[in-house]
């Protein structure tokens, strides 16, 4: 197994569990036996969460959740946990404010993230600006969520900030879409000195050439910084006959310069295999987008989304998943430039 390590915290009781009977050892990554941790109905008015994020926060656990109403609005739910595995849920969405502490809430959101950049804590969705487009907030204290500027034009979506500054700037990756379904779709990453002002665009990666990910990308949860990159997990989109299938797919950005793809693994790690996976709302969809992980043993718990009806947990550890990619890696040119014409 290769030396590589996170840069970053120790988690000492972050949800664990070891390979269980069934998984196969030549994948690096394992389910949580008693998944989905979120059933259907889990909260008075929600049908369904989903596609939602998580992190440490004080001796436990917060998380902003996909609740999909019962008119099939999407909107933020906060929730809290001692072993992320078991939640509690706030009754009422998330109440965001502007600057001036007015009520602002989003038309509707969906997909998110949450980032801690030094001493606050980011949320990114997709919402309506005028078609389907990233909405941003912060908090200090998970009471008062401030929303700020819509970071890019409509349309975009799956934007997701990177945990520290690079070069001193803010940066984002984004997947630019249409306002329906999307049949296209590369990661981009774009700086900011302030969060208000991004630019300095740059191509990633883009949708594969491998079939499971052919369709589109995007990115998943907030990338891991360890000795070989950036640790990322995105989902990858193959558009069948019957449908579209989400996978989990996981690559390593150039540390300094993170439109560089220093390793793409060619296969899916993750795809539809399990009952919560294949049948739901929408069936075939793995959806990451939160990891929580421990520096000092290299475990990384994987949060995605699946069949848009669940939350469910899969496992790895750093060495192995990073000799996985690395012996699986197929960049392409593309992957590899600055990503700029
Ligand atoms: C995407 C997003 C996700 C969803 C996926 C599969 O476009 O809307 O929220 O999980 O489709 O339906």
């Amino acid at each position: 197994m290769i030396e590589v390590k996170i840069i970053g915290n120790e988690v000492k009781n972050m949800p664990w569990q070891e390979r269980g009977e069934g998984s196969k050892d030549w994948m690096p990554l394992w389910r949580y036996q008693e998944n989905p941790i979120i059933g259907r109905n889990p909260l008075e008015g929600v049908a369904r969460i989903f596609n939602s994020a998580v992190m440490p926060y004080g001796d436990g656990f917060i998380g902003v959740f996909r609740g999909e109403q019962l008119d099939g609005v999407p909107h933020i739910y906060l929730g809290h946990s001692k072993d992320a595995v078991h939640w509690e849920f706030e009754k009422e969405r998330i109440r965001f404010v502007d600057e001036e502490g007015k009520e602002m809430m989003p038309p509707y959101a969906y997909d998110h993230r949450l980032v801690k950049v030094e001493d606050t804590y980011y949320l990114m969705w997709c919402q309506d600006f005028f078609g389907a487009s990233i909405g941003m907030a912060r908090t200090t204290d998970f009471e008062t969520f401030v929303r700020m500027e819509c970071p890019f034009l409509p349309f975009n979506r799956n934007a997701v900030l990177f945990p520290r500054k690079i070069g001193g700037k803010f940066m984002m990756l984004s997947r630019p879409s249409d306002s329906g379904h999307t049949p296209f779709g590369d990661i981009f990453v774009s700086e900011s000195p302030d969060m208000v002002y991004w630019g300095r665009h740059r191509h990633v990666m883009g949708r594969g050439k491998e079939w499971w990910e052919g369709l589109k990308i995007g990115g998943g949860a907030a990338p891991i910084e360890t000795t070989e990159g950036w640790l990322l997990s995105y989902h990858g989109v193959s558009g069948t006959c019957n449908g579209y299938v989400y996978s989990i797919g996981e690559a390593i950005l150039d540390l300094d310069d993170p439109s560089i793809v220093k390793y793409r693994c060619k296969n899916f790690l993750l795809t539809s295999e399990e009952w919560y996976e294949e049948r739901g709302f929408l069936p075939n969809v793995a959806f990451p987008c939160a990891t929580i992980y421990d520096a000092a043993t290299g475990r990384i718990a994987i949060y995605y989304g699946s069949a848009d009806t669940y939350v469910s947990l899969a496992f790895t550890r750093l060495a192995e998943v990073v000799s996985y990619i690395k012996e699986n890696s197929v960049v392409t040119a593309e992957d590899t430039e600055i990503g700029i014409r």
